[in-house]
């Protein structure tokens, strides 16, 4: 989408002024979607409490092994992150923390990184640490794994790094960490299996025992990549042993670009959540791999289908949807502004949401228990096919951001950053 080229920053007056221009067609929608489906209350209210947190990672222009095509405003400092995100959240009220990934952005003064953050309404999420690369000046190498490595030297490299990373988290009042291991073998025979399970789940007990009483551990799988023969938390299976044998603060993260083809995501979903087990989410899109695309832009229904589960499986245990798990996104954006793919992302993940939130349950469990797979499939479909976005706005207006989706291309209105 072509955005127009302002060099002034958006404020809550240009906000306002634009709703109100808009106030008109917006109502009109509302009141058809009103008229159409029983909306309580309550929904809009989860609406406006849900958050999604942004990575720092995804603010400035990804790239591929082949090239990087940047564009122009991109942050340069954690607290130029911190000011895009302020910025989103003042759109959307829904992304209201950021999560940071360490050494990529390590803030020099958490209680000054805090405040500013404050100041825009964030918090931190989950932080994230980084054994999948090797940094400048780092006594051992990670070519061969970190916490599974068959030397004990590189493995306690490895714990401390990430006890690092969960004290620049309590700095900045973050309660969980989310681990990602690119530890794997890219050929048969490279590593015993055994050893590089009990090796890492050696690592991470150590890491656990270093975490505070309020936090949580976040243990994300991923199929393939870097490693392409077997990965050493290569699915939910393996995370769930880990965070089952780890103890009642490690939980399994889902991040839905890391399963094989065709996996049933929602079914995985279930059973994680069933079990009190599921830590967290990151979110994104892809047709072929790990592709880190924007949220709902290939497989929609999916991620209705997810965010069925979820309602479902959060309902049954008493859940509170917006506190009880970590939401995150985790995508790349190459060819699109971040900003504008990120408001894109978390429409998305919104409208999946309400959608899940109309499904009519009770006829749904009833339909269920007489084998009615034609009801079973009218109700969800019923539901999928609602055109929420009234509703999305509604919730954005509600909580004084911007109630129309016109705001997704505001393009270079940004920071006039160049
Ligand atoms: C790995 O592909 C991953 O999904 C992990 O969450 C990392 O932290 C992130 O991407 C890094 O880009
Ligand atoms: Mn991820």
């Amino acid at each position: 989408m072509k955005s127009k080229i302002h060099d002034s920053k958006i404020t809550q007056q240009h906000i306002e002024a634009h709703n109100e221009r808009h106030f008109a067609k917006h109502k009109k929608r509302l009141d058809f979607l009103t008229s159409e489906v029983i909306v309580e209350w309550e929904i809009l209210q989860k609406l406006m409490d849900f958050q999604v947190a942004i990575p720092s990672w995804a603010l400035g222009t990804g790239g591929t092994r082949f090239g990087r095509f940047p564009g122009g405003g991109e942050p340069r400092s954690l607290e130029e992150k911190i000011e895009d995100v302020g910025l989103l959240h003042a759109l959307n009220r829904t992304s209201g923390a950021i999560s940071l990934h360490i050494p990529w952005d390590i803030p020099e003064d958490g209680q000054a990184i805090q405040e500013l953050a404050a100041s825009h309404g964030l918090k931190f999420d989950a932080v994230n640490s980084n054994t999948f690369q090797d940094q400048q000046n780092q006594a051992l190498s990670y070519k061969f794994g970190s916490l599974q490595h068959v030397d004990k030297a590189v493995r306690q490299q490895a714990i401390e790094h990430n006890i690092e990373v969960i004290k620049h988290g309590v700095a900045l009042g973050s309660e969980a960490i989310t681990v990602w291991l690119s530890d794997g073998s890219c050929f048969p025979g490279q590593l015993n299996f055994r050893s590089a399970f009990q090796n890492t789940l050696d690592s991470l007990r150590e890491i656990y025992a270093a975490l505070p009483l309020n936090w949580k551990m976040f243990i994300e799988y991923k199929a393939f990549e870097p490693n392409f023969y077997s990965m050493t938390v290569g699915d939910w299976g393996q995370s769930l042993l880990y965070a089952n044998k780890l103890g009642d603060k490690a939980f399994t993260l889902v991040d839905l670009g890391h399963h094989l083809p065709n996996a049933n995501i929602e079914q995985i979903v279930a059973l994680l959540l069933m079990e009190g087990k599921l830590g967290g989410f990151h979110f994104n899109d892809s047709k072929y791999g790990d592709d880190d695309l924007t949220v709902g832009s290939i497989r929609p229904y999916q991620l209705f289908l997810i965010f069925n589960e979820l309602v479902e499986g959060m309902n049954a245990r008493g859940m509170n949807h917006s506190t009880d798990l970590g939401w995150m996104i985790d995508a790349s954006h190459n060819v699109k502004d971040p900003l504008e793919d990120l408001l894109q992302s978390v429409e998305a993940i919104q409208i999946a949401y309400a959608q899940a939130l109309l499904v009519d349950r009770k006829t749904l469990n009833e339909a269920q228990l007489e084998n009615d797979t034609v009801r079973c499939q009218e109700i969800l479909q019923a539901a999928y096919r609602t055109d929420v976005r009234a509703l999305v706005a509604e919730a954005k207006l509600a909580s004084g951001g911007g109630a129309d989706a016109a705001w997704i291309c505001f393009g270079k209105w940004k920071l006039g950053r160049n």
